[in-house]
């Protein structure tokens, strides 16, 4: 636990205590709208801390200011506070927390109310803004939340939401201050604790024989498949997955909840799933959320579940995804048949089950594997080969392809020290662009809520800044459409990020489900895009980025000004340290 040498000013009030904390633990950053609420914890940050640890980011929606922390804490492994309004505030971020929830990213909303002294309240407003017990609105979807009632209990409260927060399974907490405690004056002196006296558990390895079965079976096995989906978090366990899987000649299946496995890698199966799974006699999955559904697929029409692996193929799941079920949502998706279950941390287990894996090996034939990854290699080579030509095949179409503005992005940035911190576009930037760095990607929204693409983006701006990275959100355009004055944010906050608008001028995927829904019906197709479509009028996102006071161009329709646009765009980025938006007309898949 990274923390701060304690902070010799002396607290006059309570939300000074707060802020001391914020410092303690080392938040650099608190997302807010501004509301009465918290107006004491905003004089302490900014007269008492005098705006630094943390330093606040101010946003025009508590969606905003939840993404952001969820996008940053993805970004860097450390959250950053959002400072929520009351019950009006709340529930505004609501739909934020719940994506940090299922995305397990740790997130610190900091709450306010009250007072809860009704003597103290004035008239209508602090009334109909306060509910009993505020907490509970979010409770279903956060790890933990709290209300402290005194100004002696609130360091104690902040040390244990901070650890609860980062405590893998990860996840947001929420805090909320009374705001009569944040504005009262100390009178008995708060005694600060030393943080890395409560530092988060040091994370939990696998049982030794449930590691040794899982060794055994690997080792043993015809042809054994990889599938990484949370475990990337640590930026170490990318590198180890990479040994297991070259040890073994596992084909790996990266499911993108974080960076977990580089797309140049020859072991990589991500975009051949099913034939890989197929072969499979044994399944490593490690922190995967929903492994019923990479192991199987859904026909979309008729909802019928197929499996992908055969029934007698082994399946070991090494995850902490156990420690983390709530009744109200069901995120923690199907029950997964699972051989060996294995409670771990990743980053612990792995090492572990290399060095076994190694050792039983030492003295085995290693010409099937070499095999194995001889075969793999070439399919993984071909398969690279097949999406540039198709990619180039599709390059003059119009409206334009989105394997094309994916390939025109990828010729401007490659030669950048880039992160992509939204990526609204599937599967085309994975096949098209090296991705070979943890941290390249920082993966989706987890719980498919809309409204987080540009708010998360920004907060891995945060996460970077002043690094030199070149931030890129590939951003899709019905997700901005809920929170479009984040770049209100971006500009107030000189966050430089390239902006592409992968702009379909439709919520595509709802239109697509219409369009599903008529054929199976055998019903007017056409009518799909009435409720679904965005064209009419179109959205002029460059209009809209101006509006902000940032640079924006589009809407382009043509292949070739594609690459110009966003090469005037990367020299605002890089010189001005601003936002450029380009936006590019497309097709819808
Ligand atoms: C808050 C919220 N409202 C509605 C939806 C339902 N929904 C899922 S995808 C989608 C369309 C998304 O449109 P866009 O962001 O432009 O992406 P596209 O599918 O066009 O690529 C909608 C409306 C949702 N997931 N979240
Ligand atoms: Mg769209």
């Amino acid at each position: 636990m990274e923390t701060l040498p304690r902070p010799s000013r002396r607290p006059q009030y309570g939300s000074d205590v707060i802020v001391d904390m914020l410092q303690l633990c080392g938040i650099s950053y608190a997302a807010c709208n501004p509301g009465a609420s918290f107006r004491g914890l905003h004089d302490s940050i900014v007269n008492y801390g005098g705006n630094r640890l943390p330093e606040l980011i101010e946003c025009c929606h508590e969606e905003i200011s939840v993404a952001m922390a969820h996008g940053y804490a993805k970004a860097t492994g450390k959250p950053m506070a959002a400072l929520i309004h009351n019950i009006v505030g709340l529930q505004h971020a609501s739909m934020a927390l719940f994506n940090a929830w299922c995305d397990r990213a740790p997130v610190l909303a900091l709450g306010a109310t009250g007072p809860m002294d009704a003597t103290q309240r004035r008239p209508w407003i602090d009334w109909i803004h306060t509910a009993l017990v505020q907490g509970t609105l979010v409770r279903d979807y956060v790890k933990w939340d709290d209300q402290p009632h005194a100004l002696a209990g609130v360091p104690e409260s902040f040390l244990r939401a901070y650890r609860i927060a980062v405590t893998d399974p990860q996840g947001p907490v929420y805090v909320c201050y009374d705001a009569g405690i944040q504005e009262d004056v100390v009178r008995t002196p708060v005694l600060l604790p030393e943080p890395q006296r409560y530092a988060p558990p040091m994370p939990p390895q696998a049982h030794p024989a449930a590691l040794e079965r899982a060794a055994e079976l690997l080792v043993q096995a015809r042809y054994p498949v990889l599938i990484a989906d949370l475990a990337g978090r640590h930026p170490a366990a990318v590198q180890q997955m990479i040994q297991l899987a070259e040890l073994l000649a596992m084909p790996v299946i990266d499911r993108g909840g974080r960076f977990n496995f580089p797309n140049t890698h020859p072991l990589d199966c991500t975009d051949s799933a099913d034939p890989v799974l197929a072969q499979a006699d044994v399944v490593c999955a490690l922190d995967v959320l929903d492994l019923v559904g990479v192991l199987g697929r859904v026909d979309k029409a008729t909802r019928v579940y197929t499996a992908a692996v055969g029934a007698q193929t082994q399946i070991i799941h090494i995850t902490m995804g156990d420690f983390l079920i709530r009744s109200w949502a069901a995120d923690y998706e199907r029950l997964p048949a699972v051989d060996l279950p294995i409670a771990a941390d990743t980053s612990v287990a792995l090492p572990t089950l290399l060095a076994l894996c190694q050792d039983r090996l030492r003295t085995a034939d290693p010409t099937p594997r070499e095999r194995r990854a001889a075969e793999l290699r070439v399919q993984h080579q071909a398969r690279r080969q097949q999406w540039r030509q198709a990619a180039q095949a599709a390059w003059q179409q119009q409206p334009i392809a989105v394997s094309t503005a994916v390939a025109e992005v990828w010729e401007v940035i490659k030669h950048e020290n880039w992160a992509l911190v939204n990526n609204a576009v599937g599967a085309w930037t994975r096949r098209l662009w090296d991705w070979t760095q943890p941290g390249t990607t920082l993966g989706g929204s987890g719980g498919a809520g809309l409204g987080y693409g540009m708010g998360a983006a920004l907060g891995g701006v945060l996460a970077h800044r002043n690094s030199g990275k070149i931030c890129v959100n590939l951003q899709a355009d019905g997700d901005l459409l809920f929170t479009p004055s984040a770049l209100w944010t971006a500009a107030h906050h000189q966050l430089p990020l390239l902006v592409v608008m992968f702009n379909n001028r439709s919520y595509y995927n709802s239109e697509e489900h219409a369009i599903e829904v008529a054929r199976v019906r055998e019903r007017p197709v056409a009518n799909a895009g009435i409720g679904t479509r965005l064209d009419s009028p179109p959205v002029d996102f460059a209009g809209l980025a101006r509006a902000y006071g940032l640079y924006g161009e589009g809407p382009i329709e043509h292949p070739a000004a594609i690459r110009p646009a966003l090469e005037r765009a990367l020299r605002v980025v890089k010189d001005q340290g601003t936002l450029a938006l380009v936006d590019i007309v497309m097709q819808p898949r």
